[in-house]
């Protein structure tokens, strides 16, 4: 190599860098989330692996509350790319509980420069969206990453392919599904309204046949043009009395999270979303099962 050359890769390496864009620099992606053919899919026309709750892991099997048997980094190794969670409280936020589990994903983004990944967050206290969620992503150095939609609400056709996230490492897609809109405190451009954008089935289902409606969508985008998530997640009625106890349905884990088992609840889904696969398969326990295998199913991957 040539003296000039080299000073000019010198010069492209540091500004690159500065510029939190080594990937310029970097080879074009040529597997996307572990596949070749998931390059040119665009991110609207993908089916996620989504553990549902993932913050609320413990292998024990009495502990009630609890979603997922295996802890975060587990969950993505089984394949999980869409990650839900429910920041109860302001101490999840204040106790650097929700910063310690996006450093947990960042740390795998980095190892797995390779890979899109999505964040479906609830807000159920109604957390500032400026003030409490953007400074958790910003500690754990998640803004970079995250893809800022050059409109929004965004239709579900007209997301990039997997290949023009990665390339461009805008790779991090984050929903929430309250105050996102700027209701609660303003708008922060790359935390996106999810009901806007997705839709979902009825949640916490008891019924282990998952019959199909819309139940949570917000306009002004037609439910065709939104994305959809269902809702896989079996529970048992605990105490039946009054509204009852739900809990995550741990013995019939193997069954929900069969293969024939999604696969009927997303063809029961397909009348409404115009024939299409679901984006978001959301399970509880998902090292049960064969979450994954559907998934790749439901992507037309041979399995
Ligand atoms: C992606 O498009 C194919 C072909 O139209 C369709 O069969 C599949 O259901 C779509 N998947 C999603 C998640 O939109
Ligand atoms: C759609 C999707 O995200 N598929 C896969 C992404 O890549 C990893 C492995 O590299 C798989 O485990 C995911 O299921």
């Amino acid at each position: 190599m040539n003296l000039s050359i080299q000073l000019l890769c010198a010069f492209l390496l540091s500004w690159s860098s500065l510029a939190n864009g080594l990937y310029l620099l970097r080879k074009r992606a040529t597997v996307c989330n572990g596949s070749s053919a998931l390059c040119d899919r665009k991110y609207g026309n993908t089916t996620f692996l989504t553990a549902h709750n993932s913050f609320a892991f413990s292998s024990n099997p009495l502990a009630l509350a609890r979603t997922q048997a295996v802890d975060i980094p587990t969950q993505m190794n089984i394949g999980a790319r869409t990650l839900q969670g429910q920041a109860h409280m302001r101490a999840l936020f204040d106790g650097g509980l929700v910063e310690d589990y996006l450093k947990k994903v960042k740390t795998f983004l980095d190892a797995n420069p390779y890979e899109v990944f999505t964040f479906i967050f609830t807000n159920p206290d109604r957390q500032s969206i400026p003030g409490v969620w953007k400074p958790a992503f910003d500690a754990a150095g998640i803004t970079p990453l995250a893809y800022v939609p050059p409109s929004r609400p965004m239709k579900r056709n007209d997301w990039p392919t997997l290949r023009e996230l990665i390339d461009t490492n805008k790779r991090v897609i984050v929903f929430l599904d309250a105050g996102a809109d700027g209701s609660d405190g303003g708008v922060v451009d790359f935390i996106l309204p999810q009901f806007q954008m997705v839709w979902e089935d009825p949640f916490s289902p008891t019924d282990a046949n998952f019959p199909c409606s819309i139940q949570r969508t917000s306009g002004p985008l037609s439910n065709d043009d939104h994305m959809h998530l269902i809702n896989h997640n079996l529970n048992r009625n605990i105490i039946p009395i009054g509204d009852g106890v739900l809990v995550s349905d741990f013995v019939n884990a193997p069954k929900t999270n069969s293969v024939d088992s999604i696969l009927a609840h997303a063809n029961g889904c397909a009348p409404l979303s115009q024939g299409r696969a679901p984006n978001f398969v959301l399970l509880d326990y998902i090292d049960i099962g064969q979450g994954k295998k559907t998934v790749d199913m439901l992507n037309g991957l041979s399995v």
